[in-house]
């Protein structure tokens, strides 16, 4: 049992060391939400992954904000529970909002394992000390700097290469990347830019032998990828379109896709992405975490739910170095030749930089039962 004796809620903002552009747009900075709760002379803390605009899902930093602060935490702060998935069933009845009410779960396991005295990954289920990672490379100028930026984070010995695609910047890239890289596991990402009118587009990377198209499709939709899935021989994996297990159970069933993108704040914390992580394996489908440009904390939840056994695809989980002059934890979560260490401890085994977080953040609140 543990309990809720305090909150904290921290908004960090922090330069990106590139440039990353997507079908949304481009990005040069990350705002990080971050929430530590107190209990038993322990604290957990865990990462919003919603992002300023409803640009990936429909979520917000400032709907979340506003959730956290008047009805997520004053249902949880005082309050005693089994474990959990005991806190997540509290605040079970609210509708959609998955991100945010992740706040609160993933920051309620990492205080658990720490009072228990485990590493989450173990608490979760996982083995492994170490987890296979890949990069999520953004969209290029151009052809030769795309081959570029690729040869770079092979040399690095990362185990999968994804490009951004978007209409107009899909064949050309791929067919770049491929004649100069014949034997690397390669993927794309459309992030949701495609209708089935693209199918005949589609279909032309069918020849370039990619692991999985990931989310060509509408953000909300699981029927349109089985149509188009039905025409392609590359599998797709499943990233904005799955909030649950029920809808990976429905993805899976319908034929949508091969392959699952596991989030864990997309689908509300580490027990519903523990479940997508079942629902899958049952199906025979691989999953890989995914990630969303995370501060060291939301990665080291990431690289800990990793270690379970069907995330047997590398995860977007670089080093964090790739993202950060300067991250918000004090530890240090490197790659070396594609694989990212468990950190170790209780917990997720890393520790918020106090004095760093403190000096830069533009929100600072305290709540109390
Ligand atoms: O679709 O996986 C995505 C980043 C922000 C929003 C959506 C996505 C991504 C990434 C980056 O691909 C993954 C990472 O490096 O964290
Ligand atoms: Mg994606």
């Amino acid at each position: 049992m543990f309990t809720i004796e305090s909150a904290e809620l921290l908004v960090v903002r922090l330069p990106l060391k590139f440039r990353f552009e997507t079908s949304f747009g481009v990005q040069t900075e990350k705002v990080v939400p971050l929430l530590v709760l107190h209990g038993g002379g322990v604290q957990g803390v865990s990462e919003g992954t919603m992002e300023f605009a409803p640009m990936y899902r429909e979520e917000t930093i400032a709907g979340a904000l506003h959730l956290l602060r008047e009805v997520f935490l004053p249902r949880v702060l005082g309050k005693s529970f089994a474990n959990p998935e005991a806190l997540h069933d509290a605040l079970g009845s609210f509708r959609g909002n998955r991100m945010a009410r992740a706040m609160v779960e993933m920051a309620a396991w990492d205080l658990w394992a720490r009072q228990l005295g485990v590493p989450l990954g173990q608490l979760l289920g996982g083995r492994r000390n170490a987890v296979e990672v890949g990069v999520s490379l953004g969209i290029q100028p151009d052809e030769t700097a795309t081959v570029d930026v690729v040869r770079r984070h092979v040399e690095q010995g990362y185990r999968r290469i994804k490009l951004k695609i978007k209409p107009g910047w899909d064949v050309q890239p791929v067919r770049a990347v491929r004649e100069a890289f014949p034997d690397i596991r390669l993927t794309v990402d459309a992030n949701s830019a495609y209708t089935l009118a693209d199918t005949g587009r589609l279909r032309a990377l069918d020849a370039f032998g990619l692991t999985y198209i990931e989310q060509p499709l509408a953000w909300d939709d699981l029927v349109d990828h089985a149509q188009l899935q039905g025409r392609l021989s590359t599998p797709l994996c499943l990233d904005e379109s799955v909030a649950s297990a029920q809808d990976a159970r429905k993805g899976l069933a319908l034929g949508s896709g091969g392959v699952v993108n596991v989030k864990v704040a997309r689908v509300g914390g580490h027990a519903e992405a523990r479940r997508v992580h079942d629902v899958a394996q049952a199906f025979g489908a691989p999953v890989w975490c995914g990630g969303m440009l995370e501060s060291g904390i939301g990665r080291a939840h990431n690289i800990h739910l990793s270690t379970l056994p069907n995330f047997t695809l590398p995860g977007d989980t670089s080093s964090a170095s790739r993202y950060w002059e300067k991250d918000v934890i004090l530890e240090e979560l490197e790659a070396t030749d594609g694989l990212m260490p468990v950190p170790q401890g209780p917990g997720t085994g890393v520790t918020l930089d106090r004095e760093f977080v403190s000096r830069v953040a533009e929100v600072q609140e305290e709540f109390r039962a």
